[in-house]
């Protein structure tokens, strides 16, 4: 069997108009520094997003890539963990909400270690950093090693892991929590309806909305929903943004935040050696957190992994592409990447009928195909699919979505989402991942003519 890690992606055909797109998003996207994921509605660094873009960034200059990832792990905390939004003290304070005087992490977080010079959030996003860096550094191995990449990365690397294996176990089971929706990356899908029931939402008049002023009202949450995720921050920042179980409202062990820690283990063992320390941990924690998944997360009767109710108790029934994302993690048993497969062509997420696979089941009761994750195509969770397709040996399959995918990031202005069946264009646009991973997509296609197309100058990329 190959691996995720391994697999070098096999040509596509060359489009130099798409390249030459999504290369002008991540060049009128970066910041100096890092990639916003788009200019007006999300005006900071994400942390997942930061990874993705790294993804793509390394095909067009590997230095920036670096960049990107170091600089989202310059903000990372005492503690371990990594921020969801490192925010840009230039963005005026209303531009994105919530903002860093709502967080104020510098002093609600001091005691968990948050640091003195930058305002962050303080909840997190999926780990899939070290696999970012790892991609990264295979893009071009002598300018990692000539930069010490890797040995810079490795550290915070490794404590990150630490902090979501330690302090976020909070169901005891050896997986990591998530104590907001927005921790997930995927903030209002249909799995956190039952959870959030239990979460009083903050009165509306008490903030404001930003997110409003740049998307459509019917693209995103709720008002509902929104009051909910602002009430569970607020008490988070309040209790001074510590871990404990049995202190959250909202605790979820995800799937796919878990699959993303299994790879991204399977690529802190392999940086593990290249900076001459010892991969042995890395590997036994992919091997513990592979066992805790199916242990804990595996339902048989839906084909596809479930989230866990750490709070209430048990898994949660609402099937989102979330279950099927740990297709990336290498060494699964066989019959779980049967179902998965069958899964994700079958009744609910109808790949190959349809161009790329939904955020919720096509059948589900609280599907609506234009609600951000409530059933629209997101291109990194797609691209997710693609590798594990084609880690588990469905190369025609991965083919054709990565197919679609390219055809879907031109025809909709690299937004954010898509239909999940028309492919048209939902969210903002010029979107930072979608461009990145599209490229990472192309990156093996035959390059026709003009490579400084797409590469930046030397100049270009300090
Ligand atoms: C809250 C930046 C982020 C993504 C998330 C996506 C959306 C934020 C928002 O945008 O979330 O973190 O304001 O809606 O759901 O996955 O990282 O692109």
């Amino acid at each position: 069997m190959t691996t995720l890690l391994t697999t070098p992606v096999p040509a596509a055909t060359g489009d130099l108009t798409l390249r030459r797109g999504a290369a002008r998003v991540l060049l009128t996207n970066w910041t100096g520094s890092s990639t916003i994921p788009s200019r007006g509605l999300y005006p900071h660094q994400w942390s997942w997003d930061s990874g993705f873009i790294a993804i793509g960034l390394r095909h067009l200059s590997v230095r920036r890539a670096q960049r990107e990832l170091e600089s989202l792990l310059g903000a990372q905390w005492a503690d371990g963990r990594v921020p969801h939004i490192v925010f840009n003290p230039a963005v005026p304070l209303d531009a994105y909400f919530p903002s860093p005087d709502f967080w104020r992490s510098s002093l609600e977080g001091a005691a968990a270690g948050a640091p003195a010079g930058t305002e962050t959030s303080g909840i997190i996003q999926p780990p899939v950093h070290a696999l970012a860096a790892w991609l990264v550094h295979l893009a071009d191995p002598g300018t990692s090693q000539r930069r010490g990449f890797l040995p810079r990365v490795y550290g915070a690397l490794a404590a990150w892991h630490d902090y979501l294996t330690g302090p976020r176990d909070l169901g005891g089971g050896r997986l990591a929590s998530v104590i907001h929706p927005w921790e997930a990356g995927m903030d209002n899908s249909p799995c956190w309806d039952g959870p959030l029931e239990r979460v009083e939402p903050m009165r509306p008049d008490s903030y404001r909305r930003a997110d409003l002023d740049h998307g459509q009202p019917a693209e995103r949450p709720t008002d509902l929903d929104y009051g909910r995720y602002v009430r569970l921050a607020a008490d988070y920042r309040d209790a001074g943004y510590t871990d404990a179980p049995g202190r959250h409202a909202f605790a979820v062990e995800d799937p796919c935040v878990n699959a993303l820690l299994i790879v991204s283990e399977h690529a802190l063992a392999r940086i593990a050696t290249e900076v001459g320390a010892d991969p042995a941990r890395h590997q036994e924690r992919a091997r513990t957190l592979t066992a805790a998944l199916v242990e804990r997360l595996w339902s048989p009767d839906d084909g596809m992994f479930l989230c866990r109710d750490v709070v209430g108790g048990g898994l949660i029934a609402e099937r989102s592409v979330a279950g099927l994302v740990p297709l990336v993690v290498p060494g699964l048993p066989r019959h779980i990447v049967r179902a998965l497969v069958s899964t994700l062509t079958g009744d609910g997420f109808r790949l190959g009928e349809v161009p790329m696979a939904p955020s919720y089941d096509f059948s589900g009761a609280a599907f609506d195909s234009s609600r951000y994750w409530r059933g629209p195509a997101w291109f990194n969770t797609n691209w997710l699919l693609e590798r594990g397709l084609r880690q588990y040996g469905h190369g025609a399959a991965a083919d054709a979505l990565r197919e679609a995918m390219l055809t879907a990031a031109g025809s909709s202005g690299f937004s954010e989402y898509v239909d999940p069946v028309t492919a048209q264009a939902r969210g903002t646009r010029n979107f930072g991942w979608t461009a990145a991973l599209a490229l990472d997509l192309m990156a093996a296609a035959p390059v026709a003519d003009t490579e400084s197309d797409h590469h930046l100058t030397e100049d270009e990329t300090t």
